[in-house]
């Protein structure tokens, strides 16, 4: 089967090309401008933009938080995913304490396979680190897993920081990835708590409970622990100016440091946990969202480079029947916002559309960084020869508006409702195969898990 994508603008970090694009079954078989397209489907891609499908390194699309399920799972959350361009997720998998990360692997798989409409790997989360888990860290990777999860904060999934060092070092021996939930979890603990016997229950609690400096000493303490084990490290959900000047100085002493943030970050504020009615729920996440001088610096790392790429920790909950869990105590609001969907919606309207970013950061942020960083290049993250068919048709003169209503996350709010929007996936491909058309799914469920494989010496 031969399609030829014609008349598009072909963009990767580079930069952008008119081009045409010969797909042959799975794989981008051509690029060039005088292409053979006998015998192949016609794509007229005029107008549009042709992406790299988007990648999000941080989802939790099925997950339950010791009290209650995320309101996605595998099967929506993907929907939700590709139908706005993100054809690969690399989802969160989180073991039970005193399982094994084999057991957590194969939870992961049975959840995915057959269900998801995206491809799929996992970074898989040490909740624990010992001699057994040690022996796993090379059999996850001969599995395809490349990269590991760890956590400084919540109890019943942080650490030691002895811990946190070993497990470095058994993760530098075979070259995988790790990334680290940094807030200082004892300092979270003691604000909650003191918080809770002053009778300050409500939800503009959450943000004053883990105050920045928290996230900026355990980004200090994570980077200081990973320079004495000598492991290039990945922080997730950046979301402090303090934390990112950390990473900066770390990056000048010659450390090597990758920097995720995620759209709420950039894009929402603490305000917004002062809404009345208990709305404020809604925005419960963590870290929670930060002041507007936080995110300006976000934005400058963002334009300048400093921060790596954008994925959007997707977990979330119904406000009106789970988010209210923690009506009479913000502790036990279950913590995360929808967003696998509305990512790049949002970063093309408040990043390109307004001239922060170019077309070109776009496509490295969302898709192409990863995609290195992950171990994923040059099979995911690019418009090449020998790449997966992945494609976006980026509209970018299309309009929208953000809503509950019509968004495809399987959950009763948006954090954007009301958002309006420039830039659209018109169509989207997943190795090759039609899978979505002006946001709506052709074909589900056809996606893959993608084995990675760390290159030869790294
Ligand atoms: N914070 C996390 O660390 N994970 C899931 C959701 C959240 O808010
Ligand atoms: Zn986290
Ligand atoms: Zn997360």
């Amino acid at each position: 089967m031969k399609t030829v994508f014609t008349g598009g603008i072909v963009v990767s970090s580079y930069g952008c090309r008119r081009l045409d694009v010969l797909v042959e079954d799975e794989k981008i078989a051509a690029l060039g401008n005088d292409l053979d397209a006998t015998a192949a489907r016609i794509v007229d891609a005029a107008g549009c933009y042709l992406l790299p499908g988007f990648i999000d390194a941080h989802t939790h699309l099925e997950l339950n938080n010791g009290r209650t399920d995320t309101a996605d799972n595998f099967t929506t959350g993907s929907i939700a995913a590709v139908c706005k361009g993100t054809t690969t997720v690399i989802d969160m998998a989180t073991p039970e304490r005193g399982h094994t990360l084999k057991e957590c692997l194969a939870k992961w798989n049975r959840m995915a396979e057959g269900k998801s409409s995206c491809d799929y790997n996992y970074h898989m989360s040490l909740i624990e680190f010992n001699e057994a888990v040690a022996k796993e860290i090379p059999e996850m990777v001969a599995a395809g897993v490349t990269s590991f999860k760890m956590y400084m904060a919540y109890d019943n999934l942080r650490t030691t920081d002895a811990e946190l060092y070993e497990a470095m070092k058994a993760i530098q021996k075979v070259g995988g990835m790790l990334g680290v939930h940094c807030e200082n979890g004892d300092l979270v603990n003691a604000l909650q708590a003191q918080f809770l016997r002053e009778g300050k229950t409500a939800p503009k609690y959450h943000p004053l409970s883990r105050p920045n400096a928290l996230e900026a000493e355990a980004v200090n303490r994570y980077l200081m622990i990973a320079n004495e084990a000598g492991l290039a490290v990945n922080i997730v959900h950046l979301s402090t100016r303090e934390a990112l000047e950390v990473v900066l100085r770390a990056r000048e002493n010659g450390q090597k440091v990758f920097v995720e943030t995620c759209p709420q970050y950039l894009l929402l504020d603490d305000h917004l946990y002062d809404s009345p009615d208990f709305e404020g729920a809604k925005y419960v996440c963590a870290p929670p969202l930060r002041s507007i001088q936080d995110q300006q610096a976000l934005w400058q790392g963002v334009i300048h480079g400093a921060i790596d790429t954008i994925s959007t920790d997707h977990c979330d909950f119904n406000f009106a029947s789970q988010k209210t869990l923690g009506k009479n105590d913000f502790t036990q609001i279950p913590g995360g916002l929808p967003g696998v969907e509305t990512r790049a919606e949002l970063l093309y309207t408040a990043g390109v559309a307004t001239g922060k970013i170019s077309i070109e950061q776009f496509v490295a942020l969302l898709s192409e960084n990863i995609a290195r960083q992950f171990h994923l290049y040059p099979q995911k993250g690019v418009l090449a020869v020998g790449s997966d068919a992945d494609i976006v048709l980026w509209d970018p003169n299309a309009n929208g508006v953000i809503t509950a209503q019509t968004q495809l996350q399987h959950v009763d709010y948006s954090a954007y409702e009301g958002f309006q929007t420039v830039g659209f996936a018109k169509a989207v491909y997943l190795r090759g195969k039609a899978i979505s058309e002006n946001g709506r799914l052709l074909k589900g469920q056809q996606g893959k898990f993608v084995f990675r494989k760390i290159p030869e010496g790294k």
